[in-house]
């Protein structure tokens, strides 16, 4: 068996193409009927007609997608074409395995993970599938007898982008994961129509435009029409009289909207188990008002459709910031309701009543975005299935869990009272009942601290009468997770402070991980079968015995093969930062790397401050031996986010006044990628040396690119910051650029009155980069466009760029010096990858199943 079938890299063939064609004239025989009635104890496959693995068969499969599912001849497809053939043909390999699955589970199926989140950050597939289920080596053959090369239609797949950044993203790691450790579950979410906006830059300015994902069909996902659930919204709650003269509320909605269920398989490593991403969307119950349409009434007529279909239209471009309107609530309630509805469902199916649910279910809560589902939960339960309340509630509690992704106190969800109860009067009815009894439980352990009750009481009086999800979220799960080391001590001591006397040991922390198949084995091959060269093809699906490449990290010839690879990745990302940003760029240069959303916590300030900086310096010394710097910058801004939009212009500012310059001989480059996404990092993350995560220290929840890369070879320039810190205990401190102010100093610099001129003061540098800043040296047609932005620098410094800035340039000092010495630097760099094993996902996961959701893992 191949150990590892990295992608190969081939031109077009046209010797393949004839043979396409020929092939197209006389199509191979039709397959038998391949599935037969599946009754149970029946396996769902004839054996005869189970697909089989080889390149010629997968070969007359793609074509035969293509002539009878796309209706194409070869001679006209286009690459979209190709992709599309062969990534239909994948995916039956895909359902094949599933099918097996389910015949040897039925009956023993084991408790259930479910993974709610608002954002699946998927990006593409083919190469994903393709290289979990083992087929790689195969399918390039085949695609190469077609005269297409595996990248051609690659290349040609949509980036799925569902999602913002880092949390949309971690949940596509974890249901990777999920899959890889055989854990059965599903992930449910939303299936827009459009994901996060493509970010074009105007002369250094974001503009949206929306994305369209979907244009040309999904072949990766099964539509079921069949499987739909009513979801509800406004309407009133009315009172039913029992005989046993209790009473029994019930909600009837004025509205309802249909959920709409669309299946994606995700394939394990290994191909070892397939679980499903069900993504739902919202359809109006009847598609037309025909009376009113008949009335003359077109736009009448349609209405409901469109306010129905408008909450899976379009993914919120929001990170780190309230999205506060109506429809955001809306989108929120109607995926947690259908994944509820449809879990219990799948529940009373296999368990015949809903009492077992806690036994049999894990239900996971990526941050506050699907909190409502404490409330729904217990409306099902009551409502619907006449389960008691305190019953209920232990079976709620019993189920959920929480995890929270950020301390930051705007993006904390909260939504108005009277919004509530308008959109959903019978859960404000159900919160408010949990909060009295919570209430009830805090009064009776802590008399007379009315400070305490304000701080957990689920509803908040500081902007008007507020539901606070974070505090639903706590109350109704067993565990409330933080996603790294100090950002779960920060929650114990910060936000769920309170919640943490009450409850504790309720909180918990689970460190993120990454995907190892596509954040290594996928994006970077060269450096995988290095890999599996010099510590066998156990590293693939063991990454704990990275370690053992310390041993090898001082050895010249290792080293020098290291750096082989991470030079041929720099090729493929100068070419891209040529076509994509305009930018030519040196490949022995240092490429620092700083791709993330803009945002002021992020400090992409601080990392344009020190290209000032050095810019200047460059151009007072022109003759002085400087190390090559290439400065690569990609991410979004949400869109209203000004202050964001303006750091983005002042970077392409930079960047244009810099590689413009003679005096600084191409030494120093600047670039700013636009329209940042999954596939642009796939390329990125192999080719950086130096990975910026650079946040004010203490509001990074995680982070998880600095995750990727590391474990590709980059060394890190960063801050003590989210799980940064678990890195550094990992790979040595000694070997990263650690700089700046700790968590603690940033709040006591805070508290202090901190001012940016008392930095700017006794910094001469400082000083001389902010006077160029805001004196218009860069913007040369708007003289004023940065005042605002150096005023508030100077000012409170919120970020504390001002504060850290001189440290931040000494330890850029270090790297810059250390890069000079090719033979350390390498040494490093693989001392970095070898420290990274811990942080897969796998790990994450597995730790997850074993402490909070009670699932056995395989190890
Ligand atoms: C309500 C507005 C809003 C929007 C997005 C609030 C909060 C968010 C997310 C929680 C922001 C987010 O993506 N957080 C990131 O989660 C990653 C995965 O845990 C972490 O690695 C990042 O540090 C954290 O910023």
């Amino acid at each position: 068996m191949v150990a590892w079938a990295p992608w190969g890299v081939n031109g077009p063939h046209a010797a393949g193409r004839r043979m396409a064609h020929l092939l197209w004239i006389a199509p191979p025989r039709l397959l038998g009927s391949i599935l037969t009635r599946t009754r149970s104890g029946e396996l769902p496959l004839n054996t005869t007609d189970r697909l089989a693995t080889t390149s010629s068969s997968l070969r007359d499969l793609i074509l035969r997608k293509l002539t009878y599912t796309l209706g194409k001849p070869p001679s006209e497809a286009r690459d979209r074409d190709w992709f599309m053939a062969t990534a239909l043909a994948v995916r039956d390999h895909v359902v094949e395995r599933f099918l097996v699955q389910m015949h040897q589970t039925r009956g023993k199926e084991g408790k259930h993970v479910y993974y709610l989140s608002l954002e699946f950050l998927i990006g593409r597939l083919l190469r994903e599938n393709v290289g979990n289920l083992g087929l790689a080596e195969e399918l390039r053959t085949a695609l190469a007898e077609l005269g297409v090369t595996i990248d051609q239609a690659r290349l040609a797949e949509p980036d799925a982008a569902l999602g913002n950044g880092g949390l949309g993203r971690l949940a596509a790691c974890f249901l990777e994961s999920m899959s890889s450790l055989a854990i059965p579950a599903f992930g449910y979410g939303i299936r827009y129509d459009h994901g996060l906006f493509r970010q074009i830059l105007r002369d250094g300015w974001q503009q949206e435009f929306p994305e369209d994902w979907l244009s040309f069909g999904n072949p990766w996902e099964f539509a079921r029409p069949e499987i739909r659930h009513r979801i509800g919204f406004g309407g009133e709650v009315t009172a039913e009289a029992l005989p046993d003269g209790d009473e029994r509320l019930r909600w009837n909605p004025g509205e309802w909207v249909d959920a709409v269920a669309y299946d994606t398989p995700v394939v394990g490593w290994r191909g070892k188990h397939v679980n499903v991403l069900r993504l739902w969307r919202a359809r109006a119950p009847d598609p037309l008002r025909l009376d009113a349409f008949n009335r003359g009434d077109h736009h009448g007529a349609l209405a409901e459709q469109v306010r129905a279909e408008s909450i899976s239209k379009v993914l919120y471009p929001s990170d780190d910031s309230p999205a506060g309107q109506e429809l955001r609530l809306r989108q929120e309630y109607f995926f947690t309701s259908a994944a509820l509805q449809d879990l219990l469902r799948r529940q009373v199916r296999q368990a015949g009543s809903v009492n077992t649910l806690a036994e049999r279910v894990s239900i996971q809560l990526n941050d506050t975005h699907p909190a409502i589902a404490v409330a729904e939960l217990m409306r099902l339960l009551v409502d619907e299935h006449a389960v008691a309340w305190a019953e209920a509630w232990a079976i709620t509690r019993g189920a959920v869990s929480y995890t929270n992704h950020t301390l930051l106190p705007e993006a904390l969800e909260s939504w108005p009272v009277p919004l509530m109860e308008r959109l959903l009067p019978r859960h404000m009815q159900i919160i408010y009942r949990i909060n009295a009894e919570h209430l009830d439980a805090v009064r009776a352990a802590h008399p007379d601290d009315d400070r305490l009750l304000a701080s957990v009481s689920l509803i908040g009086e500081e902007h008007g009468r507020r539901v606070r999800m974070g505090n639903l979220a706590f109350v109704g799960s067993h565990h409330v997770n933080g996603v790294s080391a100090l950002h779960t001590d920060l929650m114990r001591q910060t936000v769920f402070r309170d919640f943490n006397t009450l409850f504790p040991g309720r909180i918990v922390n689970k460190t993120n991980g990454i995907s190892f198949r596509r954040w290594l084995m996928q994006c970077n091959p060269g450096l995988t079968g290095l890999l599996v060269e010099a510590l066998g093809p156990k590293v693939l699906d063991a990454p704990d015995i990275l370690v053992q490449l310390r041993d090898l990290a001082g050895d010249a010839a290792f080293q020098g093969r290291f750096a082989a690879v991470k030079r041929a990745n720099k090729e493929a990302l100068a070419t891209m930062l040529r076509e994509q940003a305009g930018v030519r760029v040196d490949p022995a240069a240092l490429f620092d790397v700083q791709i993330k959303r803009i945002h002021e916590y992020k400090r992409q300030l601080l990392n344009v401050l020190h290209t000032v900086a050095l810019y200047e310096a460059m151009r007072a010394q022109p003759m002085r031996d400087w190390t090559p710097v290439v400065k690569v910058f990609a991410g979004k801004a949400a869109p209203g986010y000004h202050r964001a939009k303006l750091i983005i212009k002042l970077a392409c500012d930079v960047a244009r006044v810099v590689n413009r310059d003679p005096s600084v001989r191409g030494l120093l480059k600047v670039a700013f990628l636009p329209n940042y996404n999954v596939s642009a990092a796939e390329v990125i993350v192999p080719a950086a040396d130096l990975s910026e995560q650079i946040s004010t220290a203490g509001m990074e929840a995680s982070g998880t690119g600095n995750m990727k890369l590391a474990l590709n070879g980059a060394l890190t320039i960063g801050t003590l910051d989210g799980a940064t810190v678990e890195m550094a205990e990992h790979i040595g401190a000694e070997q990263m650029f650690l700089f700046g102010l700790s968590a603690d100093e940033v709040t006591e610099r805070r508290a202090s009155g901190w001012r940016g001129t008392q930095a700017e003061a006794t910094s001469d540098t400082l000083a001389e980069v902010l006077a160029a800043i805001g004196g218009g040296v860069f913007s040369p047609d708007d003289h004023g466009r940065y005042g605002d932005l150096v005023a508030s620098l100077r000012a409170e410094d919120w970020f504390m760029v001002a504060a850290d800035f001189d440290a931040y340039c000494a330890a850029q000092q270090r790297a810059a010096t250390l890069y000079r010495d090719q033979p350390a630097w390498r040494r490093t760099a693989v001392l970095n990858t070898a420290g990274m094993g811990w942080f897969s996902s796998d790990r994450s996961i597995a730790d997850y199943a074993r402490e909070i959701w009670g699932v056995p893992v395989a190890t």
